[in-house]
């Protein structure tokens, strides 16, 4: 499945790093403040959702309506708590394999590129340290459309000179499997089968791929 990858692109959250840990919380304390409970399972639905859609579904679940200019505001308040927990990110939070097997692609001269909806994503992988192992970052500054539509990882290859059909997309969200499958890329799920089954392949996380190329 993974035979003559030119380039890997890669999701964040879920992926690289825990973010939704920090985006259940920050949620949750907008829900407080509105007046209801936000639970981990409600949180599931926002995994790989853009900032605003995952406002409306939180709205959703409240019962909650309000005006398009309430909705910036609280979008706005939620992203500063977020950014609060996030401010004090480091190293140790990346998630098992992930900078090994990015080196291990970049020493086999496969590019790498960063294709998240998170508008969060320079600051974090700064924290982390791990911006040089990008050559392209496309994040949710630079993209118009949300998963599942491929536009993500289609400016990703455009940005490595790559064509589709040389790249993986490695995914943890279904929104993002279906973009990387409308994209015509192989892409690679991370998490259950049951779940991702758009996915030509599923592993448990990126530490399963360190020591086997390909
Ligand atoms: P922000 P990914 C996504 O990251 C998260 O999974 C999703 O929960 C979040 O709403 C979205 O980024 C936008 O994030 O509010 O920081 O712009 O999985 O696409 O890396
Ligand atoms: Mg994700």
């Amino acid at each position: 499945m993974l035979d003559n990858i030119k380039g890997a692109l890669f999701d964040l959250d879920g992926v690289i790093v825990d973010t939704a840990k920090y985006h259940f919380l920050a949620w949750g304390r907008l829900a407080k403040e509105l007046g209801f409970e936000f639970t981990e399972e409600h949180n599931e639905r926002l995994k790989g959702v853009s900032r605003v859609r995952s406002l409306e579904i939180l709205l959703e679940i409240g019962g909650i309506s309000a005006s398009e200019e309430e909705k910036l505001a609280m979008a706005e308040k939620k992203n500063n708590w977020y950014v609060d927990y996030i401010r004090a990110m480091d190293e140790s939070e990346i998630l098992p394999g992930a900078r090994e097997y990015l080196l291990q692609l970049r020493e086999n001269g496969v590019k790498t590129a960063l294709g998240s909806a998170s508008k969060n994503a320079p600051m974090i992988l700064d924290n982390l340290k791990i911006t040089g192992l990008f050559d392209v970052i496309i994040d949710g500054n630079k993209t118009s459309a949300a998963k599942p539509d491929p536009e993500v990882f289609l400016l990703g290859a455009q940005g490595l000179g790559l064509a589709p059909a040389d790249c993986v997309v490695f995914e943890d969200a279904e929104a993002g499997v279906e973009a990387g499958k409308r994209a015509g890329m192989r892409v690679v799920g991370i998490g259950k089968p049951e779940i991702l089954k758009e996915a030509d392949m599923v592993i448990a996380g990126l530490h399963e791929l360190v020591g086997q190329y390909q």
